[in-house]
């Protein structure tokens, strides 16, 4: 047997995938060719499911429902530890098939699978703690409490750049509060999601009684995620995508009353002060600028830096930008591994032609053609030094493009940062801790996430993740982020012999 390196990428994949115990016939029954944006391959073409096949798949979901609301917490968090032990033992393997559908390089391939294994202890301990709250109440021999019980089926909509760890966030806590899960994958990466399927499967085989149908996988484009959008059977629609398809996914979710968690773009921005670590800053920001090419939805796209350390730090850090590696992830140690497709070359070439056309100084962007075939764009990452937030600055560009600006007030900058419609990921390098408060103060960064002293990017997932503004205002993973996959009721309990009414009214009958 040749040795997984000399395979081919579809061979290589597919054995993967064989390994994990995915039924690897339909890989290539169907008509959605996917590729591989390490060489350009096509690796698979899968069949899709159209909507009357998705009605079927919700159908058995909703009947899963139905058994596994009535399940204790904690035995469905036996589910998710088994889930986190398969996982543990596929990592090498699943990162590996992450590397050759997206492009990533193997440390960011596994670390997006340690990212599954973290939510998954998470939702183990969180299987215990459902909690809610007991409340005052102004009426004597009552009790008011409240409880959370299980919402129903969750649709989960992914993208190409996390194709994995964004399905487990959405899983791990939909399946330890009492709900099944309708995974519909990007276009672009549906083979990690039938991996993932099948190591889920796995724990379950190991669990035993858990309800058919608890965890299920659609493959298709916009008719497949659509009919899983407009199925009232659906409760929670959790995407994860660009801000355009939020808001198609959003109001089509609201009109039918059904509750969604979306998780749109970002244009984070980092802030260089006079007082910060200028070496530590510079790690930072290239890789939060640099790292995953700049396909990360927390990627660093927007830095400003004071006027009195611009000399200190760009000319750096336009230096690592022209050093930094790029190339085949799978076959080198390179930085900085492919764009995910020819859409995603050009939109970043339209990028940097408008950045130049506002007055902008490009440095690198261009195609790095000898490291791979013509079907794969691998890109030198782009610094643009911007005279100023105008044209492309205010729009996400999904590659390694960092607009850089120079500041020199405090407020001005705080504006400046505030003033894009993402609201998801920023960053404040100071050692100052006026600036520090100030810029996670109610009157600072308006994003989900702000940060002192690290990027933008690389969050763990103890915190709640989302932002605000046209990142959709959903939180995934940590914190209390769990209660969007559950209902809440309040109960109100007369123990007593009398019937007191709230707020003093009198009703004698
Ligand atoms: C995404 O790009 O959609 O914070 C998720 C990070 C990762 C998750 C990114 N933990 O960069």
């Amino acid at each position: 047997m040749k040795d997984a390196s000399e395979m081919d990428l579809k061979t290589s994949a597919h054995a993967i995938l064989a390994k994990l115990g995915a039924d690897t016939a339909v890989l290539e029954a169907g008509e959605m060719a996917s590729f591989s944006p390490v060489t350009g391959e096509q690796i698979a073409a899968l069949p899709v499911q159209d909507a009357a096949e998705v009605a079927s798949v919700i159908d058995r979901a909703a009947q899963a429902f139905r058994v596994w609301r009535k399940v204790p917490a904690p035995r469905r968090g036996e589910l998710v530890r088994l889930l986190g032990e398969e996982l543990r033992m596929a990592k090498d393997d699943l990162g590996r098939l992450v590397s050759i559908e997206a492009g990533k390089s193997p440390s960011e391939g596994a670390g997006e699978v340690q990212e599954m294994i973290d939510i998954c202890d998470f939702a183990v301990g969180l299987s215990r703690q459902l909690y809610g709250l007991t409340i005052a109440t102004e009426r004597p021999g009552h009790r008011m409490m409240e409880t959370w019980h299980p919402l129903g089926v969750v649709g989960v909509i992914s993208a190409f750049n996390f194709p994995v760890a964004v399905w487990s966030w959405n899983t791990a806590l939909a399946l330890v509060c009492g709900n099944p899960v309708v995974w519909k994958p990007s276009e672009k990466t549906p083979l990690t999601a039938l991996a993932c399927q099948a190591i889920l499967d796995r724990a379950l085989t190991r669990f035993g009684d858990a309800p058919e149908a608890l965890s299920q996988v659609i493959i298709g484009g916009r008719e497949t995620g659509e009919a899983l959008v407009d199925d009232p059977r659906v409760a929670l629609v959790s995407a994860t995508g660009s801000t355009r398809m939020g808001q198609q996914v959003g109001p089509r979710v609201a009109a039918r009353f059904g509750r969604s968690v979306l998780e749109l773009g970002g244009n984070n921005a980092g802030i260089v002060c006079p007082s910060a670590d200028m070496d530590m800053a510079l790690r930072a920001i290239a890789f939060g600028a640099m790292g995953t090419a700049g396909q990360r939805c927390t990627t660093m796209r927007r830095l400003f830096v004071h006027d009195s350390v611009y000399d200190q730090l760009v000319p750096g850090l336009i230096k690592a930008y022209g050093s930094v590696s790029v190339g085949n992830p799978l076959t080198t140690q390179a930085l900085v591994g492919p764009l995910v497709d020819q859409q995603a070359f050009e939109a970043m070439q339209a990028a940097l032609a408008a950045a130049a056309a506002e007055g902008g100084k490009v440095h690198g962007g261009s195609r790095v053609t000898d490291v791979a075939p013509d079907s794969a764009f691998y890109v030198q990452p782009a610094l643009v030094e911007m005279p100023a937030q105008t044209g492309p600055v205010l729009q996400e560009t999904f590659a390694p493009i960092l607009y850089v600006m120079r500041y020199s007030d405090f407020d001005d900058v705080i504006e400046l940062h505030n003033a894009v419609g993402a609201g998801l990921s920023s960053s404040i390098f100071t050692t100052d801790l006026r600036e520090s408060e100030m810029f996670l103060s109610a009157a600072g960064s308006d994003c989900g996430i702000a940060n002192v002293n690290i990027g933008t990017s690389g969050a763990e997932i103890g915190g709640a993740f989302g932002g605000e503004k046209e990142t959709g205002g959903g939180r995934e993973s940590g914190s209390d982020a769990w209660k969007a996959y559950m209902r809440r009721a309040t109960n109100t309990i007369n123990y007593s012999r009398e019937l007191p009414l709230a707020q003093g009214v009198v009703f004698d009958i």
